[in-house]
């Protein structure tokens, strides 16, 4: 039965067009199927044959391989939730989950964004505003000015001053490690600026940079907010995602290791107010830089993220029923003193690459076998015999393992790991079963550069 546009407006939906592919669409069809709501899968030409589109209630092709022709085209996202019948969209991560444009356009069609106000995304999304909002929340914060750099270089030279060299440049409209560059010394600043302020504009549209001290041997700490249009709000402890390469990450854990809940507290309690300061609802994460004890923030991800698996697995909440409930209408059904997080969580990113260079590989996935037993869990969408796509991104498996400690946690990871086959096409399993053994790695708190650093070690080897 069609929903009328207020209905669907009003979060009284009963259908979901799930605006995402591989892995997190097969994770959210779930969720929405055990809320009794119908979902609408989409796919492009590619994708054809992905899982979920056989168990979804409609299943529509949207478009050619390309993400730009399909997961990214707005226009035929919102026909087939027309066409479908749907109330609702779930953009997943990544795609157009933090476009604030497109949650205006599916608003404005009457659909309900599962995600926050486009005005949040937007504030969010400008890495000035976003630093504003939270140095007026309270929230720590890299020093540095919460102004966009003005053109004048005896100013901006004031500014690098004040703050301190090294510095790092950084760009209103990047994020992820986009558009960012480390200065160390004054002679090279103002060059440093308009290089930085040209890529900005290409890349981002906008020139708009500013300056941070920057943090030499930091660990990337996480915190998941939610919260509901009913002025509450809750935290669901942290996460460490430290270990990427090349601001891709690897492997996130749920609790970060060594960080005592005496001084997480409080900057879990700044998150959560400045989310009813800036009127914030669904979810989100606040990510800083950890350093001599000291947290910072950098950026807000205004979006379900990758690796929520881990904070599922230690609070016991369903983020992804949570965050659509919240889009219903719903009063969130958690206080702060519900939360508990217990024991330690890993997830391993399974990716379809060559273990050695990273480079993607397409090709069809000949056997799998995946680990069971408990707390062993895997998001995937692929079998055998599927074909895995050199269009998107690589990610073809999540293995997240939940013990009582972290130790405990890091040994069921590598027992999943030695348990998990894929043959056909070439995966990061062998790379991801070496970090796993590293004395570091399990010594734990190792900083942003340790896993590129022990690439190039094992490369000299
Ligand atoms: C920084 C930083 C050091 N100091 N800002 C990279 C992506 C984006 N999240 C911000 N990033 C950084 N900002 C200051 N003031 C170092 C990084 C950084 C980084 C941060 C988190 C995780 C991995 C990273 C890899 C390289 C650089």
């Amino acid at each position: 039965m069609l929903e009328t546009p207020e209905q669907s407006a009003a979060g009284r939906f009963d259908t979901v067009l799930i605006a995402n592919r591989g892995e997190i669409a097969v994770r959210i069809q779930h969720a929405c199927r055990e809320l009794g709501l119908k979902t609408v899968a989409i796919c492009s030409e590619a994708d054809r044959e992905a899982p979920y589109g056989s168990t979804a209630d409609r299943f529509l092709c949207i478009g050619p391989s390309s993400a730009a022709k399909s997961y990214l085209n707005q226009d035929a996202i919102l026909l087939a939730a027309r066409l479908a019948g749907a109330g609702a969209i779930h953009p997943g991560y990544g795609f157009l989950s933090e476009n604030a444009a497109f949650a205006d356009a599916a608003e404005k069609a009457g659909l309900t964004f599962i995600g926050p106000t486009s005005s949040s995304i937007a504030t969010m999304g400008d890495k000035i505003s976003a630093k504003r909002a939270m140095m007026a929340a309270g929230v720590p914060c890299v020093p540095g000015p919460d102004t966009a750099l003005p053109d004048d270089p005896d100013t901006i030279e004031r500014i690098a001053l004040e703050i301190g060299y090294p510095v790092i440049i950084k760009a209103a409209g990047g994020g992820g490690g986009r558009g960012m560059r480390v200065v160390t010394k004054a002679d090279v600043l103002q060059e440093a600026i308009a290089l930085t302020r040209e890529e900005a504009r290409k890349a981002f549209g906008s020139p708009s940079l500013y300056m941070e001290k920057f943090l030499e041997h930091p660990r990337h700490i996480e915190i998941q907010v939610i919260c509901d249009d009913h002025g509450n709000a809750v935290w669901l402890g942290h996460r460490d995602c430290s270990m990427q390469r090349r601001h891709q990450k690897v492997v996130e854990e749920a609790p970060a290791a060594g960080i005592v809940p005496d001084i997480i507290q409080p900057v879990g309690m700044a998150c959560v107010q400045a989310c009813l300061q800036i009127g914030y609802r669904g979810v989100g994460t606040f990510e800083f830089l950890y350093e001599d004890g000291a947290f910072y923030f950098i950026e807000m991800n205004t979006r379900l993220q990758v690796e929520h698996p881990v904070t599922e697995m230690t609070s016991g909440v369903d983020i992804v029923q949570a965050q659509i409930r919240v889009a219903q209408g719903h009063v969130l059904d958690l206080n702060q003193g519900d939360v508990t997080c217990e024991g330690h969580s890993f997830e391993c990113r399974i990716n379809a690459e060559d273990p050695d260079s990273f480079l993607p590989s397409a090709g069809v996935v000949t056997h799998l076998a995946l680990p069971t037993g408990p707390g062993i869990r895997v998001d995937t969408h692929i079998h055998a015999g599927y074909k895995v796509s050199p269009y998107y991104d690589s990610l073809i498996a999540k293995l997240i393992v939940h013990a009582p400690t972290r130790a405990e946690a890091m040994a069921r990871m590598r027992e999943a790991l030695a348990g998990t086959e894929v043959e056909g096409i070439s995966t990061n399993i062998p790379f991801l079963r070496a970090l796993f053994e590293d004395g570091a790695f399990a010594q734990g708190e190792t900083d942003i550069h340790y896993l590129e650093q022990w690439l190039k070690l094992r490369r000299a080897a």
